[in-house]
């Protein structure tokens, strides 16, 4: 999927500098996403590398349920897999190990799915748009904002940044560092200040200069403090009153590398702020990638994008077949 598949609301006209890059990522990048993400799925392949695929057996399907428990896919979402598996290799008559491990690809794919393709979109519709961005700390909320920022000024939208972490000393340079890298603007006030108010001048920003996102950036929190979940709650609600509909994304930044924690996270922070989507983080470290079937099964929010690195180009919007054939299979995925 390109960068430009990724929103709903983006103007047809795709400006020339966007189409060139997408058109290079598509030829250069593809591989990189690959060995980026070939380090999430790495641990998980090699685990299945461990497994003796010598005909059909209780004991291959157990392994297969330890591999995918293993990986953090949680234990419903696993059986659910497996037995799947079971039918669809005694169906077809599957056998072997690339046989085999094909079809779970195809499976968790089609799991990862949504329902109605427009769920995994980002909502970049409003004007203007606004992203508010939530997640525990240090998940990579600020960096992912940086990252995201970057793309819609590729695609010709205008972001600006409010910088509505007050909590963490440093976090106001941080965000307008990414800011001068991205070349947007941002709306700060002094630390300290009430996340709220720095919302509600960013907004009002943003109607005034003409920005068509807005991206609020928020201190991190642990989804069981539950001052700062109130907080969280009480930004909405401004946010909401100035422009009705708004926030019209609340994105839920994860760590994959903390596993099955991302779960519960997702679950509290849903109840508080009506999460429409999740930014899973740091998938080219040792994380094994497997949460992504957990959050969309016993939840329901959809993965929308994922962070694959440091850098400004290390996100992606998130694609549930390149995704399943990452974590399970050992070739280069087609058109690159
Ligand atoms: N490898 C890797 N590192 C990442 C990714 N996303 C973020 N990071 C790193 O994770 C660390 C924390 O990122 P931040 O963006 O500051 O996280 P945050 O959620 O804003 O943190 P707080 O504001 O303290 O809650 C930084 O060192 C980032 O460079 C990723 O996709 N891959
Ligand atoms: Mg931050």
């Amino acid at each position: 999927m390109d960068w430009h598949e990724a929103f709903k609301g983006l103007s047809s006209d795709l400006p020339a500098a966007a189409a060139e890059h997408e058109d290079e990522e598509r030829r250069g990048l593809f591989g990189r996403l690959r060995e980026n993400l070939g380090k999430a799925g790495g641990a998980l392949r090699e685990h299945f590398r461990t497994i003796l695929f010598d005909g059909i057996t209780d004991d291959l399907w157990e392994q297969i349920e330890e591999a995918l428990i293993f990986a953090d896919v949680g234990v419903e979402a696993t059986v659910r897999i497996v037995e799947q598996l079971e039918r669809e290799a005694s169906e077809q008559h599957l056998t072997s190990r690339d046989e085999l491990l094909g079809c779970l690809a195809g499976i968790v794919a089609r799991l990862l799915q949504p329902d109605d393709p427009d769920e995994r979109l980002i909502d970049v519709s409003g004007e203007p748009a606004v992203i508010l961005v939530v997640g525990v700390n240090g998940t990579g909320k600020t960096t992912t904002i940086g990252k995201l920022a970057f793309r819609l000024a590729e695609l010709g939208k205008t972001p600006l940044m409010v910088a509505a972490d007050t909590f963490r000393a440093a976090a106001v340079e941080q965000l307008s560092e990414w800011a001068s890298r991205v070349g947007c603007e941002i709306v700060r006030q002094a630390p300290g200040s009430d996340p709220a108010a720095v919302v509600y001048d960013g907004i009002a920003a943003a109607r005034s200069r003409g920005a068509g996102v807005v991206i609020v950036d928020t201190a991190g929190r642990l989804h069981t403090q539950v001052n700062l979940m109130n907080e969280l709650a009480k930004v909405r609600r401004v946010i909401g009153k100035q422009i009705p509909g708004a926030p019209h994304e609340t994105l839920l930044v994860i760590d994959a590398t903390t596993g099955q924690n991302g779960l519960r996270q997702a679950q509290v922070f849903a109840e508080a702020v009506a999460v429409t989507g999740v930014v899973l983080t740091k998938l080219d470290g040792s994380a094994k990638g497997g949460i992504v079937i957990a959050i969309r099964e016993e939840l329901g929010i959809p993965i929308k994008l994922i962070g694959v690195g440091e850098r400004l180009e290390d996100l992606r919007p998130f694609d549930p077949d390149e995704f399943a054939r990452a974590l399970f299979l050992d070739e280069t995925p087609a058109g690159s």
